[in-house]
């Protein structure tokens, strides 16, 4: 059968009906509230220009965090606070596959997968019946236990949602163990474009994004529904996020009125300044409300890379957010130690940062009062703004494009994007193919990087050829004067960098439509 559009993502809510989690109401809650935009954006999308078809997909999501113990206290914070990011992406991603007309279950727990209805006996064991499962890291290790030896087998067919993304050097077990990039999460060696994250970090995984609020709703006359009270809103759930923060928000609350959703525990005396006007942790519906009339969303250094800027500025509000200098990375912060990522995060959202930047978004230092004053002071009103890649048409269009072109299961070189689009850029010591590419206005793709893997790529070197599995390779080292060659395709890495490589970086421009740098 051929994946057809669905005009009703009924049978995805009401296949979550009833259920005593608040993690799948909040899913749930959500996909109903958008289900509108999804229909109607699946409709447009439909009329616009000729798709590749692809064959309905028999798909299982299976978001690992909310299954087990670790399940069990995920769920107890779904109201008090905890994240809701991952959420975000659970729900947008099964209202997505059920528009582009796959066939989706949602499970978490494996108890219920060893006897899914009307799927046989053990749906996850052999002969598997899910063509594509999309889980997480907690996810995989529960597969791992309840798969046996089928988990191997098929793991070709699995793509794990990874906000904050996972690196070639950190994926493959064997050369993390021996070349120190051995974390908590990583080596698992599955493609790294199985990894699926949050926000576009590094194209050697893909990007999968969610959707936010758009910009315009059709409905409303746009001077009307943007019309601004003078206050802002400051981003920070729980009262620990707010530590220290208290100078930087009093300089705020001068300019204007400070409000707040942070969780208040039945019988607790609240530590948040007096004049913060603390709401408590509103429903997703009613916090989107509350940014309709705000101008300025105040960000206090954490939760860091979020959906919720996002949404502030799609709803025409400026987001204010800390500088951090030096970066935060795996190597400083309790957060990021761990993450299979050498990231260097240089505010609290690096996305907003750098591929949105101002007049939506303005990173400052918030110890230098003059600084967040005069970034309050120059905070004109803006227009509402959603980059294409959050809105339901950019999803639609990229994870259509994922389902028929990404085949993990095939052992052949990638044919897909073809050479025609690579452009080869020697780059710099110490730069990863990720800034080379961007530097240009060009993006990193992984999968041209075979083409450039040969002797002749670097033949204007006169150097000792080194074949080696190196997640630094294809480079140049100018004082071993060696041109390094890959010998390992599962380390082919936007994301390496090296103070003594020069890298040599598969370039294309970026796909149409999804916005992959401000410059392009
Ligand atoms: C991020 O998780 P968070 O849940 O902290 O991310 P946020 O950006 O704060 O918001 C998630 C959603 O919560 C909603 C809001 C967002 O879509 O509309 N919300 C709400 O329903 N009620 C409220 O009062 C306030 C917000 C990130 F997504 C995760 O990947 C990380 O694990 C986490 C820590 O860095 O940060």
């Amino acid at each position: 059968y051929s994946a057809d559009i669905r005009d009703t993502l009924r049978p995805l809510y009401e296949g979550m009906s009833n259920s005593s989690s608040p993690a799948i109401r909040f899913v749930r809650s959500r996909v109903e509230r958008m289900s509108e935009r999804w229909e109607q954006a699946g409709q447009r999308w439909k009329q616009g220009s000729n798709k590749t078809v692809s064959s309905q997909m028999k798909v299982l999501l299976f978001p690992g965090a909310l299954a087990g113990g670790v399940g069990q206290r995920f769920e107890a914070m779904v109201d008090r606070g905890g994240p809701l990011g991952e959420l975000v992406q659970w729900a947008d991603l099964g209202a997505c596959l059920t528009i582009l007309g796959h066939d989706v279950t949602i499970s978490t727990s494996q108890r219920q997968l060893r006897a899914a209805p009307g799927r046989g006996s053990c749906p996850i064991q052999r002969p598997l019946t899910f063509d594509l499962i999309y889980t997480d890291y907690h996810g995989l290790a529960h597969l791992q236990g309840a798969m046996g030896l089928s988990f191997q087998h098929y793991q070709c067919r699995f793509r794990i949602l990874d906000s904050f993304g996972t690196e070639p050097a950190f994926n493959l077990g064997t050369y993390a163990r021996s070349h120190g990039y051995k974390t908590q999460w990583g080596s698992w060696s599955l493609r790294s474009l199985q990894y699926m994250t949050m926000f576009p970090h590094t194209p050697d995984n893909s990007f999968l994004g969610f959707v936010s609020e758009e910009a315009v709703r059709d409905d409303e006359p746009k001077s009307e529904s943007y019309k601004k009270d003078k206050i802002a809103v400051v981003y920070g759930k729980q009262e620990y996020m707010w530590q220290g923060k208290s100078e930087y928000l009093e300089v705020i609350s001068e300019e204007l009125e400070t409000h707040a959703t942070v969780y208040r525990p039945p019988g607790h005396t609240s530590s948040l300044p007096s004049f913060i006007r603390n709401h408590g942790l509103l429903s997703q519906e009613d916090f989107l409300r509350l940014l309709h009339r705000t101008k300025v969303f105040v960000g206090l250094g954490f939760p860091y890379e979020g959906p919720a800027p996002i949404e502030a500025i799609a709803l025409g509000c400026v987001f204010l957010q800390p500088r951090f200098d030096p970066p935060h990375s795996s190597e400083n912060s309790d957060f990021y130690k761990g993450k299979p990522t050498t990231r260097q995060i240089t505010s609290q959202h690096p996305y907003a940062e750098q591929f949105i930047g101002k007049p939506y978004v303005w990173t400052v230092d918030v110890t230098n009062r003059t600084d967040v004053q005069l970034a309050l002071r120059s905070i004109l009103s803006t227009e509402p703004f959603t980059p294409q890649e959050f809105t339901c048409v950019g999803m639609l269009e990229r994870l259509h494009g994922y389902i028929t072109h990404q085949n993990f299961c095939s052992k052949s070189v990638p044919t897909w994007p073809p050479e025609r689009d690579l452009r080869g850029h020697l780059g710099p010591l110490g730069e990863s193919c990720v800034s080379v590419c961007q530097r240009s206005s060009l993006q990193c793709e992984p999968a041209l990087f075979h083409h450039l893997n040969t002797p002749k790529g670097l033949i204007d070197f006169k150097c000792m050829e080194k074949k080696e599995v190196n997640h630094l390779f294809p480079s140049y080292n100018p004082w071993g004067r060696h041109c390094g060659l890959q010998q390992e395709p599962l380390l082919f890495s936007c994301a390496g960098s090296d103070p003594s490589h020069r890298r040599l970086c598969p370039c294309r421009a970026p796909p149409s439509a999804q916005v992959v740098s401000k410059d392009c």
